[in-house]
C-alpha cells in the first residue's frame, strides 16, 4: 500500500449512466492502480443535491444542475490511493469537456460542459473529499482491503 493512501469520492453523473460508460470509468481508475473501496447505484433526491452542490447555490446554472443530477441514477465510488484526489481530477479532465484533452474521461467521453459525465472532489477544496464521501457513504459501507498488486504498483 502507498506510504500515504488518500480517498477521494467520485460520481458517474446520470448522463455516463445513460451512456453505458460506468465499465469504461471504472476500468480506467483500476488501471491506473486506485482501489475501490465503497460503491453505490442511486437516485440522489433534491435535498442530497442540493447539499452536493451547495457552493453553487443562486449561480444562473444551479436549478439545471439539480434537476441534471437527480434525473436518473448515479454511480457514486469512493477510490483510494497515493494522491488520489489530485489524480482523479487529473484523469477527468477539464470542467468542460470541450476543453478537456484528449486521453481524459471528459476529453474522450463529452462535448458539453452540462453533461460533463464525472464529478470528483476538487483537490483545491479542503476537506471536500471527507464531506462528500459522508454525505454518500456510512462508514460501515467502505470496505479497507488490500489489493494483490500493492507491491508492484509502489515502491
Ligand atoms: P463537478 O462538481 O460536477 O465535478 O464539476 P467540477 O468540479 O469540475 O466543476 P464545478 O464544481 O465548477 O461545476 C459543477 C457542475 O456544474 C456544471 N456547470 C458548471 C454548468 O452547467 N455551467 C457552468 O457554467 C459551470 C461553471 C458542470 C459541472
Amino acid at each position: 500500500m502507498s506510504e500515504d493512501p488518500e480517498r477521494t469520492f467520485v460520481m458517474v453523473k446520470p448522463d455516463g449512466v445513460q451512456r453505458g460508460l460506468i465499465g469504461e470509468i471504472i476500468g480506467r481508475f483500476e488501471d491506473r492502480g486506485l482501489t475501490l473501496v465503497g460503491a453505490k447505484f442511486v437516485r440522489i433526491d433534491r435535498d442530497l443535491a442540493e447539499d452536493h452542490y451547495g457552493e453553487h447555490e443562486g449561480k444562473p446554472f444551479f436549478e439545471d444542475l439539480v434537476e441534471f443530477i437527480t434525473s436518473g441514477p448515479v454511480m457514486a465510488m469512493v477510490w483510494e490511493g497515493q494522491d488520489a484526489t489530485r489524480q482523479v481530477r487529473t484523469m477527468m479532465g477539464e470542467t468542460d469537456p470541450a476543453e478537456s484533452a484528449p486521453g481524459t474521461i471528459r476529453g474522450d467521453l463529452g462535448l458539453d460542459l452540462g453533461r460533463n459525465v464525472i464529478h470528483g472532489s476538487d483537490h483545491e477544496d479542503e476537506g471536500a473529499n471527507e464531506r462528500e464521501i459522508a454525505l454518500f457513504f456510512d462508514e460501515a459501507e467502505l470496505v479497507d482491503w488490500d489489493p494483490i498488486d500493492d507491491a508492484w504498483l509502489y515502491e
